[in-house]
């Protein structure tokens, strides 16, 4: 049996392939905890969803350019590659000589999929930087209210994204810890660009049978493994800031605070001291305080403050904490209470942001950045923070404000995207729906017809990696995996290179975009380009022959331990971060300076926004990563549709609340906010606090319309139910993971999914008399 090696984001694998199917997929021999979602690959692969053909929606070839609430409703025409290649180009050169390259929104965010070369975005960019740029995107909707914190507090994100404690320093060190948002294993199998060997559970095993103590901190039981003993503070979500101010002030008045630390190594403690005993607004913020808001006893927060001050302690947050309203608080107020206890920079206590939140965190891999596609430079500078995506297209010329400056929203024209789902990953979904309409054009590649390809104008197919050579790895990975193709392309897909190089041989750079390599020179260089780097470090890794005929390479690099922060705790003034003051700062003269009411100048406790819906609108949604697949990723493979509930995406709700609402495990509910609806499949279970539901984003959004409940999406999308607002003017980050919602059972005929078959084709007359967007 021929084995053919590959990775993803969800590890690496190897592929058995007979007759042009896969028929195996075997885990790499050097992963001790492989994937669940490796489960989702085979069936998906064929998918009667894949993408065959280039297609074009019929009203874009009938009416030509211009704005259309069409999309997403008309059918497609199958067109050859050369058609739909020559009508996008003069597509793409009409709107740049009309109105300049700021009208080409080409931020294009999105995982796509693992791969150095093939990387969508990258090839994206690269091609849109070379006729001139585009508008893009800054941040991620993965921590993108933290990137903007982060630098102003800690003088950049790179101490606590890939300097904190690794999992084997928590082993050695660490006593107790604090997990804000818990260690959520089913996070741990991803990581962008893969992780070989998947090993955070282990550590925490390890570090639990060596007597670490764990205290969850989370609506939700299934955030630490079920096996893992914890106490578990099952706070109100969006809560958690109260709960840490409430810690806070126990630390204070008891005495328990490490004066010489916040001295040496901290700007802003009187003020954030003042604040946490009320002093400006009368009301100290005490356990009490807290136990009103967080619905934690406040004799349990104090006595959880106690031990914290006693033990080696790690404070931590889950990146889902930051993507809510005023999202930068928990992060800035648990590094404020890590802060207190005088730990951070000691090896496994202080602070930590994103342990279970992704697989490399944490991890003591190789920190050597894996071989690099070249995007080029882009040109134009106009930009929308990453989730301001309806915004943008909502309101041409109008102001919005971000990290202390005020920018212009840009006349976008054509909308370009390759490797991403904004209809799986924004939020209030039928608005987003509505933004799509203003555009002259969106053009879409994907492999598959998800519900932004089918939102589109022009859909090209994309070829999935196991169609295509390529050079995989993550950035903290311990191998970088030769990936081969193992089947041939469906249909007509290609690679976004090759489609890219199509668009750039007719728009006169095609020689600049390949600078004449085929796919194997360009492997080949970056790969030679990397290992040469590796040399001037010292290490050594086999030429690319032995490399690609091998299936890969070990980087020999030892593993990497320790805290960035260690350094500048010992020399606060000889290592000073890159903030104003050189100092962790608990209180931000700049941040207080912008004016933001909703982030002020140090950790302040504001009730979500909201928490207002209720009581119409009485349960907290929380819309977290699922556990069945990446994303929106593969959500028609085996392992994403085996845990839907009559085709549903499942929705978890207590036993009261389903009791109440007169909901059996397995019913289809509707939930609804003030912001949408849909359906979703009940599952009913104690690991879910009173008063909370769960619905796991990623159900690809299938809107339909029912004749007397309106718009839904009927197979379970929450991100329709939740409102497009940003964690704060600050970052304008993603703050999709809350909304206020009501369930109720769902007792018409439940209508079938649309959106797991392909959408509906037209013919079309090419004759000459027709109309259409050519020049
Ligand atoms: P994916 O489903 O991974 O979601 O959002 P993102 O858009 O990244 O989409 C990737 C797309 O790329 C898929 O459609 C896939 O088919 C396509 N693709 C894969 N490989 C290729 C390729 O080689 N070429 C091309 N052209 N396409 C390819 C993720 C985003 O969602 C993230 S990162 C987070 S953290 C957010 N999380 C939340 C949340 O917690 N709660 C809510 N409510 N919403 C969220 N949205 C965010």
């Amino acid at each position: 049996m021929t084995l053919v090696p590959t990775t993803s984001h969800w590890g690496a694998y190897s592929v058995q392939v007979e007759d042009g199917r896969v028929t195996a997929v075997v885990p790499h021999a050097a992963d001790p905890d492989p994937s669940p979602l490796l489960g989702n690959v085979a069936d998906s692969l064929h998918h009667p969803t894949r993408i065959a053909r280039p297609a074009i929606r019929r009203g874009w070839l009938e009416r030509g350019a211009g704005p259309d609430h069409g999309r997403g409703e008309e059918p497609f025409v199958e067109v050859s590659w050369e058609e739909a290649l020559d009508r996008l180009a003069a597509e793409l050169a009409r709107v740049r000589e009309r109105h300049g390259n700021e009208a080409i929104f080409g931020g294009s965010y999105g995982w796509a999929s693992a791969g150095r070369f093939h990387h969508a975005q990258s090839q994206l960019h690269r091609f849109l930087n070379l006729i001139g740029g585009y508008t893009g995107s800054r941040n991620t909707y993965s921590t993108g209210t933290s990137e903007v914190l982060l630098p102003h507090i800690l003088g950049g994100d790179e101490q606590v994204f890939r300097g904190a404690s690794t999992w084997p320093t928590i082993v050695e060190h660490t006593e107790l810890l604090v997990a804000f948002g818990g260690v959520p294993s089913k996070n741990v199998f991803v990581t962008p660009g893969g992780l070989t060997r998947h090993r955070s559970r282990h550590f925490l095993g390890e570090a639990v049978a060596r007597g670490l103590e764990i205290a969850l901190v989370s609506p939700l039981r299934a955030d630490l493994p079920d096996e893992v003993p914890a106490a578990w503070y099952a706070v109100r979500p969006g809560s958690d800031v109260a709960l840490m101010l409430g810690l806070c002030h126990t630390l204070v008045t008891e005495g328990l605070v490490d004066t010489d630390f916040l001295h040496r190594c901290c700007v802003g403690y009187e003020p954030f001291k003042a604040y946490l005993q009320g002093r400006a607004d009368g009301e100290p913020k005490s356990a009490e305080w807290a136990e009103v808001r967080c619905e934690v006893p406040a004799a349990s927060i104090r006595e959880l403050a106690r031990r914290m001050a006693t033990r080696r302690t790690l404070v931590t947050v889950t990146w889902s904490l930051q993507r809510t309203d005023h999202g930068e608080q928990p992060v800035w107020a648990a590094i404020a209470l890590a802060a207190l206890l005088g730990q951070i920079g000691l090896p496994g206590g202080g602070f930590g942001h994103g342990y279970g939140s992704m697989g490399d965190i944490g991890d003591n891999g190789p920190r050597l950045r894996p071989p690099t596609f070249g995007q080029g430079r882009n040109p134009v500078h106009t930009f929308i923070p990453v989730a301001r995506i309806t915004d943008l297209l909502l309101h041409p010329g109008e102001l919005f404000e971000y990290d202390g400056e005020t920018h212009v929203y840009p006349d976008i024209r054509l909308v370009y995207w390759a490797g991403g789902n904004p209809f799986h990953h924004h939020q209030d979904l039928f608005r987003l729906r509505d933004a799509l309409g203003r555009p002259d054009t969106v053009v879409v590649h994907d492999p598959y017809w998800t519900p932004m390809a089918r939102h589109a104008d022009v859909v090209l197919p994309a070829t999935v990696s196991l169609e295509r050579d390529d050079l995989g790895g993550g950035r903290r990975d311990s191998h970088l995996i030769a990936m081969r193709a193992a089947v041939p392309p469906y249909g007509e897909a290609r690679d976004d290179h090759a489609i890219l190089a199509g668009l750039a041989e007719r728009l006169g750079v095609g020689e600049r975009f390949t600078e004449g390599r085929t796919v194997a020179d360009w492997l080949e260089h970056l790969y030679e380009d990397w290992r040469r780097g590796l040399e001037r470090r010292g290490l050594d890794v086999p030429p690319f022959e032995r490399f690609w005929a091998e299936g890969g390479v070990r980087i020999p690099s030892p593993d990497q331990d320790g805290t960035l922060l260690g350094a500048f705790r010992s020399d606060p003034s000889g290592r000073r971060l890159a903030t104003p003051s050189g100092l962790i700062e608990l209180c931000s003269e700049t941040i207080g300076s912008f004016g933001y009411a909703e982030c002020p100048a140090h950790p302040t406790w504001m009730p979500p926004r909201q928490w207002s819906d209720a009581p119409s609108f009485p349960l907290h949604l929380i819309a977290n990563q699922p556990s069945t697949r990446l994303h929106s990723q593969l959500d028609v493979g085996a392992v994403s549709r085996a845990s839907k509930i009559q085709g549903r995406e499942p929705l978890r709700l207590h036993p009261d609340d389903a009791a109440r609402r007169g909901i059996a495990d397995g019913d289809v509910v509707r939930v609804t906010s003030p912001v949408g609806a849909c359906l979703a499949g009940a599952r009913v279970t104690a690991d879910v606090r009173p008063g909370v539901v769960q619905l796991a984003t990623g159900a690809w959004f299938d809107p339909q319309h029912d004749p007397e409940l309106g718009w839904m999406c009927v197979h379970g999308n929450p991100n329709v139910v939740i409102s497009d607002h940003p964690s704060s003017r600050l970052s304008q980050g993603c703050a999709g993971q809350h909304a206020m919602v009501e369930v109720e059972r769902f007792d018409g005929p439940v209508p079938p999914l649309a959106v797991h078959a392909p959408p509906a084709f037209s013919p079309f007359d090419f004759t000459p008399s027709r109309p259409g967007p050519m020049p």
